[in-house]
């Protein structure tokens, strides 16, 4: 490894969180493909929002290769036994349980998520490494009754080729674990494009998996890491060895992506924008309610595709929700994510700050009320890094503002009379991945599951929009991209599906009685 970010040029914070990156790596087994400043990718730490490292930069040859490789391995691990594939994840899961705290600093250093949040997100990889092994043995076809006689009729499942992962920086690496894992038990082979705000976390997490799979006697080249840009990201959609695409990221990054991977034919996995909202009625546990809606709309900085975005209240109870949305959020604590306490970490960049005060003024204009929060907040050696108070914002309509996903913690306050209006309020915007109801009430709470109610991949009663389990099936509808990952059968996308009819009479029945000379 070569240290070609001159350490003279950096603030004392941002000496210290890349030693710590450094030594996280070296920890994983990771080596660095450091680069020059000017040559390779910046990686920055949005905790000082300084450049902590560069790494080397793949364009469109290298993906190229990388797809290549495997698939060209795939030829080999589309043969080995499921449940033989499901051991080598299953050793991933060990290392991974082994190495949880040096990943999960990797995870708040590049994406900001405080240690508990950066500590789940490597107990949800640790997760779906064990559901993946269950499915090792699990995976199965069914058989259907032929009408001839003498004959069987059978579905069989196959591995499918090359699955090319693009992750988004939010989750940076266990929405890829959640594919891998998956992809792998079923017999693909993996590319891996990662957020370029996120390298070091997949340059971590990736080392992991090539033990696993280096120590059981398989090569490397079964999982892939490509660290690039858009070029990177372009050439792997564009490839027609990709047989699935799976892409993780913004609503526009999703509909660039889809007609170039159905141009060729491909299948691809969309998990896109989220709008999520919540029905409060006046029913629900409000000491329950407010906890919930707190971890879902400012938890994670209002980072993750599940944040909660929209509240829907009952004008009865609106008030008192806000009074008490409004107290919590006052008394958040806002700072170094890696400080004991703190529950809300910085933004990753920037440029998440300016969109999120430019979507509060237009909510201001629109007659918003911003009722808490909204500003930059300083923190104390960090001058350069995008800390924000999580916002509340009263609004007396959902206008465009509301109906658009800005990546930040802003918290739409909108009011109902009837549950019928606050359903139709609720599903009125492009998006449909999560969302909840607050409520005592069991004829509302099965109103919001029933065809009639949420139009959303996820619906929850009494919990929060977001921090899904794995043994469900992730994703949403509408412009979320309408793909299923993690559990459930959501690894019948990553198989090709083959109906079988075997005869084993003396005989050659036609179907549908057909008669041929
Ligand atoms: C994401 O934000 O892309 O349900 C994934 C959750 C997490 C996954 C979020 N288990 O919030």
């Amino acid at each position: 490894m070569t240290a070609t970010t001159s350490a003279q040029s950096l603030s004392p914070l941002s000496t210290e969180l890349r030693a710590a990156a450094l030594a996280a790596l070296e920890r994983l087994g990771a080596t660095v493909p450091e680069a020059a400043e000017d040559a390779g990718i910046a990686v920055h730490s949005p905790l000082s929002g300084e450049r902590i490292a560069t790494v080397r930069r793949d364009g469109a040859e290298e993906t190229r290769a990388a797809v290549g490789q495997a698939a060209e391995a795939f030829t080999t691990w589309r043969s080995v036994p499921a449940p033989a594939r499901g051991h080598v994840i299953k050793r991933f899961g060990e290392l991974l349980a082994e190495h949880k705290a040096d990943l999960a600093e990797l995870v708040t250093i590049e994406a900001g998520k405080i240690t508990s949040e950066a500590l789940g997100e490597v107990q949800e990889m640790i997760d779906i490494c064990d559901y993946a092994l269950g499915l090792s043995r699990s995976i199965s076809g069914r058989t259907v009754p032929s009408e001839r006689p003498g004959h069987r009729l059978m579905e069989t499942w196959h591995p499918l080729g090359v699955v090319g992962v693009i992750s988004a920086f939010n989750f940076p690496v266990a929405v890829w674990s959640w594919n891998t894992a998956v992809a792998l038990v079923c017999g693909d082979t993996v590319v891996w494009k990662p957020s370029e705000k996120t390298l070091l976390s997949a340059i971590g997490s990736a080392a992991l998996l090539d033990r696993a799979l280096v120590e059981a006697g398989y090569p490397s080249e079964i999982s892939r890491l490509v660290l690039g840009e858009l070029e990177a990201g372009e050439a792997l959609v564009a490839d027609e060895r990709v047989a699935l695409l799976s892409a993780t990221g913004s609503e526009r990054m999703g509909a660039a992506v889809a007609p170039v991977v159905a141009g060729r034919m491909g299948r691809y996995l969309l998990e896109l924008g989220g709008n999520n909202a919540a029905v409060i009625t006046p029913s629900a546990d409000l000491d329950l309610t407010t906890r919930g809606v707190v971890f879902s709309a400012a938890g994670t900085a209002g980072q993750r595709c599940t944040t909660l975005r929209r509240l829907i209240v009952h004008s009865s109870i609106v008030d008192d929700v806000v009074a008490r949305l409004v107290r919590a959020y006052e008394g958040l604590p806002i700072g170094d994510p890696r400080t004991d306490g703190t529950l809300v970490g910085p933004l990753v960049d920037a440029g998440s700050a300016e969109r999120m005060a430019r979507s509060l003024a237009e909510a201001r204009a629109d007659g918003g009320e911003v009722l808490v929060g909204g500003g930059e907040v300083t923190v104390d050696g960090a001058p350069e890094a995008t800390y924000v108070a999580p916002a509340i914002v009263r609004m007396p309509a959902q206008t465009a503002v509301v109906r658009r996903e800005t990546f930040a913690p802003v918290l739409y306050v909108m009011t109902y009379d009837e549950l019928d209006e606050a359903i139709a309020l609720h599903n009125d915007v492009p998006q449909g991945l999560s969302s909840s109801i607050f409520t005592l009430d069991a004829r509302e709470a099965e109103r919001f599951l029933s065809e009639a109610g949420s139009d959303c991949g996820i619906a929850n009663v009494n919990i929060g929009t977001s921090g899904a389990e794995i043994g469900g099936a992730f994703g949403g509808e509408k412009s979320t991209g309408g793909g299923r990952e993690s559990g459930s059968d959501a690894w019948k996308q990553y198989m090709r599906r083959a109906t079988n009819t075997i005869n084993y009479s003396t005989e050659l029945p036609l179907a549908q009685g057909v008669n041929f000379g």
